[in-house]
């Protein structure tokens, strides 16, 4: 059976971007791919290479798994795990650190920005994230890897890195694609709409949470800086702020940005603004009924321990074939 393979950080409470980028489009793919089977993970061991506050990461590993469950993910062809019980991922992206050049990780743009962030040291950690990465991918042969926008780079190198390994040793690893959303593969922050909406923005203005009350979405939608010139159509350059909303809502919706464009461009800001946050509110609702149910339950559990077993299970041999093939240990044919 084909793989499709996906990661997400616990870095913090999951917002509307990492949602539409990601969460949503594995939702609308599990439809699409039926005959594939999915591993999708809790990257913890990609959030230690920034300092963490360690309660702060338990939990929000819990959080993380629980709300990928309450976005809509059928159980049926899903293997739902947490990177670190997977001991495969370490070794595998020691292995491939070893195929890695220093020249390559030095050129990854999320390497250089979260770098210049950093208030203490830079970790080794943080320069070798690319192969921790790509072992998360590769150890599964994954067929497709769907990611945001941002995540195109790790990809690239993810498969450079296969094709380096395939042409030493003959064909050993599958060769990932990188899957994309149409809409939705870069929202931006409400504040500044020309960067990111990270959840590692320090102002909390800059996004909407999927656990926010109602009354806060309201509020950051409506106060979400746009122009002056009132009139709303795409163009994210010249009106970041107004393209972001109409992207929100399409990926939501799945009405495309013309037709939204056409059923608002004869109203004003504050009205289109209050059918962003109605749409935004209605989407979030069950997902926070949902949520409130599953981090209360065994059920969670159960399914993170199912999960685990699947995922050592072909992460194990991976390993040991890929151990053998570059020739360590004492087995000779
Ligand atoms: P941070 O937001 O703290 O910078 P991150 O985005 O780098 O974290 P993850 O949360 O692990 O890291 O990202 C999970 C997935 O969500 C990735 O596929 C990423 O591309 C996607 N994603 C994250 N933020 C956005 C965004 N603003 N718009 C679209 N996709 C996003
Ligand atoms: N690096 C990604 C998260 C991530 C991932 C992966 C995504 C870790 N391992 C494997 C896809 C496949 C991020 O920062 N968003």
């Amino acid at each position: 059976m084909k793989h499709i393979v996906s990661g997400i950080q616990p870095t913090g409470s999951l917002n509307i971007g990492t949602y539409l980028g990601s969460i949503k489009n594995f939702v609308k793919l599990q439809e699409s791919y039926q005959d594939h089977h999915f591993f999708l993970f809790i990257a913890d061991l990609h959030a230690i290479t920034i300092p963490r506050d360690r309660l702060e990461l338990r939990k929000t590993i819990k959080e993380v798994a629980a709300l990928y469950l309450a976005c809509g993910l059928k159980k049926d062809n899903l293997s739902l795990f947490i990177q670190s019980e997977v001991e495969a991922h370490s070794q595998m992206s020691y292995l491939l650190q070893c195929f890695t050049y220093i020249g390559e990780l030095e050129r990854m743009t999320q390497f250089k920005e979260k770098a210049q962030k950093q208030e203490t040291g830079v970790t080794s950690g943080l320069f070798t994230y690319p192969t921790l990465m790509a072992g998360d991918i590769l150890l599964y042969d994954a067929e497709y890897v769907p990611v945001g926008d941002d995540q195109k780079q790790h990809l690239e190198l993810t498969r450079d890195i296969a094709i380096r390994v395939n042409n030493r040793f003959g064909d050993f690893f599958t060769v990932p694609k990188p899957l994309i959303p149409k809409v939705g593969a870069r929202i931006m922050s409400l504040t500044e709409p020309t960067k990111k909406m990270s959840k590692s923005d320090t102002f909390v203005k800059s996004r909407i949470l999927l656990l926010d009350d109602e009354n806060i979405i309201r509020k950051r939608i409506m106060s979400a800086v746009t122009d002056t010139d009132g009139i709303i159509k795409f163009d994210p350059k010249n009106k970041p702020g107004i393209s972001n909303l109409l992207t929100i809502m399409s990926a939501i919706t799945n009405t495309s940005i013309e037709q939204l464009v056409t059923t608002y461009q004869n109203t004003d800001y504050k009205t289109f603004k209050e059918a962003v946050a109605d749409c935004v509110v209605a989407e979030l609702k069950p997902i926070k009924e949902k949520y409130s149910t599953i981090i209360n339950s065994g059920e969670l559990d159960a399914f993170l321990d199912k999960g685990k077993a699947d995922a050592n299970r072909v992460a194990r041999k991976k390993i040991a074939k890929f151990n053998h093939k570059i020739g360590l240990g004492r087995k000779q044919k």
